[in-house]
């Protein structure tokens, strides 16, 4: 009997942790050359119709679209790709152990540095809690930590304000900032853990501007059991992990940039539960946007810029959506494009430059997004700025980068401040 139980949790454990890499088995990322708007419409097309996982989307002349294609989508996919003359070639041949190897040296990399800062690894939820307790408790007159609420599976979500004044002047604009909410994008948290780190605890001389004149709201790990899950079970889990029964038996979780209450529905969203790109059964269904959205609407007269972190494909965007551009939307570019150059400026020689745009036209157009909520509810700039892979790693991006990859983004986040300040002032 005893051994019975044995051999039955063994089996659990064995398939648990084999099931892991093995789910990503004949997963292969194609590179694909995007020629003219023609191609991307006819990928957006083939995305739904085969239920492709869109890596990175493209663009003509600048960047080949990356495509996750299962060993069931294979064959089409490639027809489609003949038949529309498009040029391909494999990227990645095997997703599977690249996951393996990517895990493996990381476990490497943790253990030969002892006391890697929390802001330059991968760290797990608890860890940068953890970090956010510390950094209120020695800091108690400029950071305070906000529970906003607990996520599906009962995590709190938590943010931190950095503030020399309390929140208290109404003369400060609010830079709100937000990172992981797509559970796979691991590298976008250190960004939002490093601007801490330079604003609470390491601040130099030319920056003491950006924390006496600008009040933070830094909410690190949007979608807490996402990216705990996409640490313990499936690496390239992009949504929340939301279930309910009554709508599918198994699938879980929703595209928390599909469920914003704009534009619900309209475009490049899925209605499928199964799906990554699904939008939820109604607006705001899922609570960790409840939770973003009770914070952007509670300071609403003072957020100056919304920066919603994802990656990768290093882009900074602007809505909105639906092809019609903000009143402001000169200004918005303004930064933005500042924004970038300040990245390009410190960024690694041979690395992509930044692209910076109307999310629709250089991107894609979605629907649902909190970029576009946020523009739409009167926050005078909000971005969307999707981060380096560093050119080839996709979402897996060696550990090594990051350091990198914190201080360049901070110079177009700092930069970003400046000139939004500049602009409230200007407002009032
Ligand atoms: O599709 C998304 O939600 C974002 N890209 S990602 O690869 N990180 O998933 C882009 C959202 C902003 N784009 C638009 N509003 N179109
Ligand atoms: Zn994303």
């Amino acid at each position: 009997m005893v051994l019975k139980i044995f051999a039955l949790f063994l089996l659990i454990f064995v398939q648990t942790s084999f099931g892991k890499y093995e789910q990503y088995q004949g997963y292969t990322v194609y590179g694909v050359v995007i020629r003219n708007q023609d191609d991307i419409n006819f990928i957006q097309r083939l995305q739904s119709e085969l239920d492709l996982d869109i890596w990175r989307a493209g663009m003509p002349g600048a960047r080949h679209a990356d495509i996750m294609v299962g060993p069931k989508q294979r064959e089409m996919f490639v027809k489609h790709l003949h038949a529309q003359g498009m040029e391909y070639y494999i990227r990645e041949g095997n997703v599977a152990s690249k996951i393996k190897n990517f895990d493996e040296d990381l476990i490497k990399w943790t253990k030969s540095r002892q006391n890697v800062e929390v802001y330059n690894k991968y760290a797990r939820v608890a860890e940068i809690d953890a970090y956010m307790e510390r950094l209120a408790r020695e800091y108690p007159n400029i950071a305070k930590v906000v529970t906003a609420g607990l996520s599906f599976e009962g995590r709190p979500v938590k943010y931190l304000k950095i503030s020399t004044t309390n929140f208290e002047d109404p003369s400060k604009p609010i830079y709100f900032m937000d990172a992981t909410m797509h559970a796979r994008e691991w590298v976008t948290t250190p960004v939002a853990l490093y601007t801490m780190h330079r604003l609470v605890e390491s601040l130099r001389d030319e920056d003491r501007d950006l924390r006496d004149n600008v009040d933070w709201i830094i909410l690190p790990v949007y979608n807490p059991d996402g990216y705990e899950y996409s640490h313990t079970d499936e690496r390239m889990w992009r949504a929340s992990r939301s279930f309910n029964p009554e709508i599918h038996e198994e699938c879980r979780g929703v595209d928390l940039n599909r469920n914003f209450d704009i534009f619900f529905m309209e475009i490049n969203a899925s209605s499928n539960p199964c799906s990554s790109l699904y939008a939820g059964p109604y607006p705001f269904s899922e609570i960790e946007n409840r939770h973003a959205r009770d914070i952007l609407h509670s300071h609403l007269d003072r957020i100056q810029i919304y920066l919603n972190i994802h990656s990768y494909g290093s882009y900074i965007l602007y809505g909105f959506d639906n092809a019609t551009l903000p009143a402001n939307v000169a200004q918005i570019h303004t930064v933005g494009a500042a924004m970038g150059a300040h990245i390009d400026g410190s960024k690694l020689p041979n690395m992509y430059d930044y692209l910076i745009g109307n999310s629709r036209f250089v991107l894609y157009p979605a629907s649902g997004t909190s970029q576009d909520y946020a523009q739409d509810i009167g926050v005078p700039f909000s971005f969307t700025l999707e981060l380096p892979d560093m050119n080839e790693y996709g979402f897996l991006v060696p550990p090594q980068y990051i350091p990198q990859i914190n201080s360049e983004t901070w110079a177009g986040i700092a930069e970003s401040a400046r000139l939004a300040s500049i602009f409230y002032r200007a407002r009032r």
